[in-house]
């Protein structure tokens, strides 16, 4: 069910439960303020998540709110997390959805990354 982004942020969401560590993930890389993970309904080859640690439910509520340290560090996790998974130098794909609009469907700020094949106008 898609949520609304303006609604405080919900800490029983899937991937606050997985931070906590109550739920279980693949991760693929993890820094101080941010962790990758591989989606559990992959839509590519490579398709990953990225989230801050911190509770944010959108982009805007992140770049709002995030202190400069969490926001290079996720800029940088992203990038890091492409390289890691071959994404790059191949070429890929960052997609953040936002909103009811958009579909997303869990309330914590997540950019997904597809790679590993050529793609697609449009994905997730
Ligand atoms: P969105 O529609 O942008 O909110 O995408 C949410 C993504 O989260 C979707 O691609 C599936 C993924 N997802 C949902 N539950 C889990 C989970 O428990 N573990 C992992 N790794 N991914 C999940």
């Amino acid at each position: 069910m898609p949520i609304d982004h303006h609604q405080p942020y919900d800490d029983s969401n899937i991937f606050a439960r997985i931070l906590r560590g109550e739920l279980p993930a693949t991760k693929v890389l993890e820094t101080e303020h941010s962790l990758a993970l591989h989606d559990i309904n992959p839509l590519a080859p490579v398709h990953v998540l990225v989230i801050p640690k911190g509770a944010y439910v959108s982009w805007d509520d992140f770049a709002a709110n995030a202190s400069e340290a969490e926001i290079a560090d996720f800029v940088r996790a992203i990038g890091e997390t492409a390289r890691k998974v071959g994404a790059e130098p191949q070429g890929y794909r960052m997609l953040a959805n936002t909103g009811k609009r958009a579909g997303q469907e869990v309330p914590h700020l997540h950019v997904h990354l597809f790679g590993g094949q050529p793609l697609g106008p449009m994905l997730a």
